[in-house]
């Protein structure tokens, strides 16, 4: 098993919106190793003059995680590359089979640089925002294993995030819907990102500060879809609606 060969391979299957096979199904690698091959995909990014923007958790809700049959938390790393602006358009022929999922985004105010916990994460940000995440498993199907996914930097292809808003304290019982072209596609509540979203980002600390990594201030992190990710088509408007948080949106080429 050759962590830099794997981190290759989704690399390339991500830069060519082409389809591979799992990696497990020929490697064996541990959950650790994992991360290291999502590492070291995301270092040829860096390496091209992407931009590390922050961090995403992923399978913090119970319809995520029986949606792709995966039962952990996960969590993988953003590039700027994958920020879209409010209204731009994602290109679908950059894309493998890209689903989009309603979730809420934070905004760090300070260097992250430990583990906090719940009663303390509400000193930690400075903004948080509606925000949708665009996922495309660089897996055929959208099938994978813990490890594939993981290695697989947890299938981000692009994220964008509506207006930072000063941080509630209380983030509970939040309707959250995503729509395509005004259309209600999928609607929960913030309550199923692990009845509060405010442990999600406890627990991106947890994981940031054991994998070693720190994050500067305006550094964002995302907190988990609330509902299951839906295809998207060509040519739709998608926009999310978090309660008290307000809207955000992004187009895909016809
Ligand atoms: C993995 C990514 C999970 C979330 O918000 O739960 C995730 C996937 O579903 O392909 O981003
Ligand atoms: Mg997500």
């Amino acid at each position: 098993m050759n962590i830099a060969e794997l981190a290759q391979i989704v690399d390339q299957a991500a830069m060519n919106a082409t389809a591979t096979s799992q990696l497990s199904l020929a490697h064996s690698f541990t959950v650790d190793e994992a991360y290291a091959i999502q590492k070291a995909s995301i270092d040829r990014r860096i390496e091209r003059g992407e931009k590390l923007i922050g961090i995403k958790m992923g399978f913090t809700s119970e319809a995520k995680m029986k949606q792709m049959g995966v039962h952990d938390m996960i969590w993988g790393l953003l590039t700027d590359s994958m920020w879209l602006e409010e209204g731009e358009e994602l290109n679908f022929d950059e894309c493998i089979h890209p689903r989009a999922e309603p979730e809420i985004c934070y905004r760090l105010a300070k260097e992250l640089n430990r583990e906090y916990k719940l009663d303390e994460v509400f000193d930690l940000v400075d903004g948080v925002a509606s925000a949708i995440e665009v996922i495309d498993s660089r897996y055929e199907n959208f099938k994978f294993s813990l490890e594939d996914v993981i290695a697989d930097n947890c299938s981000s292809r692009a994220l964008v995030v509506g207006e930072w808003q000063t941080p509630p304290a209380d983030l509970n019982g939040l309707g959250m819907e995503l729509k395509f072209d005004g259309e209600i596609v999928r609607e929960g509540s913030s309550d199923a990102i692990l009845d509060n979203p405010w442990r999600s980002l406890a627990a991106a600390t947890r994981l940031a500060h054991q994998y070693g990594l720190t994050l500067p201030a305006g550094s964002i992190v995302m907190a988990g879809a609330s509902t299951p990710a839906e295809f998207l088509k060509r040519g739709s408007v998608v926009s999310v609606n978090v309660d008290s948080l307000g809207s955000a949106s992004f187009k895909v080429n016809a």
